[in-house]
């Protein structure tokens, strides 16, 4: 406590924030440490539409709901709402605030803070003990990689899933893993960790995706898949026979098939709005060093094995069961380690055909159209984390645009609609089982060299 000139002892006042969603003893701690750095505590509750605007996902409680929870721990003197970017600095002036108290998950993200009150990062708590039948998934991941430093802070941004564990063969790994990220266990203890866990999220090199899928889901656990889910129909068909045996949700992890733009332009172009569907043209290329697990033959890397999913994600969406009866054709150019380092795919499905282009050591405009007999749609590059496309016709007056732009890197969609397959006991929507046993068919059939001409190198 400060004490002022004239002698009378100051108050001391802290504010915290938060969604506050399906309360959970993380939440509790948090209040509970902000509460003992001062003698008031401002508990500001984030409205529904800050939480959309901000990106925060599957809020599954109402507001009211979610103040209730705070005012039951006793422990907030003041309940406000946090309804807009920018006003906590207001509310900290307006109250005369001593302290800003937050997670450690937000770490820097509040210094600017400083200016106004002292800013203090709390380290958030480690494992949630609640089960699933209070609605948060505890996840674990397998794999701790590049892509799952990138899941685990997009994570923090859906309601209902707290990051546990990870696991790697090599200890040190996923120990290391796991301090940085802050996660409750890090280890190569298989059994250990998926005790500790709900669901697992499988970011491992390709060629182990259905190995480790199918060992969680024999433990009874969800699994998320990273793309490609598996390299064969066969093994793609095992993973959900196994996933519908046990009445769990197996998905693979393509975040543009859950992006809300995305979906939208699928409804969209399926909806006769651009007339026939007659092609539709896809080209996602990455640069990459000739060194690393993409270019690694033992790894199952390759440009195709990497990126088509992508591509062939909106030509299995749009051919819908008619995929089946797919003519497959792949032009490729192969690198140094004898991987592909650049595949053009042609799918002809009836009369639409699908083109795609994939390259790891070139660069090609990474857009997509869908052609119909009475206009197209035009998505700019980056086209998978879509956010933005045009639908354009043979009068540009005609023309229409369509925007939904989202925050971060769009994993969060994608975590957010496994999450609540889960929690409401449904398939995931945007993805289909058969969407993805078909692209582990097309990449079996380019593995195995069908209809395959290279080009030199
Ligand atoms: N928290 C924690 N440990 C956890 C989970 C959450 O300490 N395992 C903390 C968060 O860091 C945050 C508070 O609990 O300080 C509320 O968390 P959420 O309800 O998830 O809200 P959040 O999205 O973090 O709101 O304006 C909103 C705030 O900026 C952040």
């Amino acid at each position: 406590m400060e004490t002022k000139r004239d002698g009378k002892k100051k108050q001391t006042t802290v504010i915290t924030y938060g969604t506050f969603d399906l309360m959970h003893e993380g939440h509790i701690r948090l209040l509970e440490r902000a509460k003992q750095l001062g003698d008031f505590l401002i508990v500001g509750v984030t409205s529904d539409t800050y939480d959309r605007q901000r990106g925060k996902l599957n809020v599954r409680q109402s507001l009211t709901e979610r103040i209730e929870n705070v005012r039951r721990t006793g422990l907030a003197d003041l309940i406000i709402v946090e309804e807009y970017e920018g006003q906590k600095v207001e509310d900290i002036l307006r109250y005369n605030v001593d302290i800003f108290v937050i997670g450690s998950d937000w770490k820097g993200k509040f210094d600017y803070l400083s200016n106004y009150c002292q800013v203090v990062y709390l380290e958030r708590t480690k494992g949630i003990s609640s089960t699933q039948k209070r609605g948060i998934v505890r996840l674990g991941i397998i794999g701790p990689g590049r892509v799952a430093r990138r899941f685990v802070q997009e994570s923090r941004f859906v309601s209902g899933v707290s990051v546990e564990a990870v696991f790697h063969p090599v200890e040190a790994k996923a120990r290391e893993f796991a301090q940085e990220l802050e996660l409750a266990w890090g280890g190569s203890e298989w059994q250990q960790f998926v005790e500790s866990v709900d669901a697992v999220y499988v970011a491992t090199p390709h060629h182990l995706h259905v190995e480790y899928a199918l060992r969680s889901l024999e433990e009874g656990k969800h699994v998320l898949i990273e793309k490609p889910l598996a390299l064969s129909r066969s093994d793609a068909e095992r993973v959900f026979a196994l996933a519908r045996q046990h009445g769990l949700v197996a998905m693979e992890a393509i975040k543009t098939a859950f992006m809300p733009a995305f979906r939208k332009l699928i409804g969209i172009a399926l909806s006769g709005t651009i007339g026939d569907i007659v092609y539709v043209d896809a080209t996602f290329t990455k640069l990459i060093p000739e060194k690393g697990r993409e270019f690694d033959p033992n790894l199952m890397g390759g440009a195709f094995t990497e990126l088509a999913s992508y591509v062939l994600l909106p030509i299995a969406r749009l051919a819908g069961k008619r995929k089946w009866d797919a003519e497959l054709r792949f032009l490729t150019k192969r690198g140094q380690s004898g991987v592909d380092v650049w595949t053009n795919v042609e799918v002809i499905v009836g009369s639409l055909v699908g083109f795609g282009k994939v390259g790891l050591r070139a660069k090609g405009e990474g857009h997509l159209v869908i052609g119909g007999t009475e206009g197209y749609i035009y998505v700019p590059a980056p086209w998978w984390k879509t956010s933005y496309f045009e639908i354009r016709r043979e009068k540009p007056s005609d023309n229409r645009v369509v925007s939904d732009a989202f925050e971060g890197e769009g994993f969060r969609y994608e975590i957010a609609e496994f999450i609540s397959a889960i929690q409401q006991g449904r398939k995931p929507v945007g993805l289909a089982d058969d969407d993805s046993v078909w692209m582990s068919w097309i990449i079996e059939r380019f593995l195995r060299g069908e209809g395959v001409k290279e080009v030199k190198s």
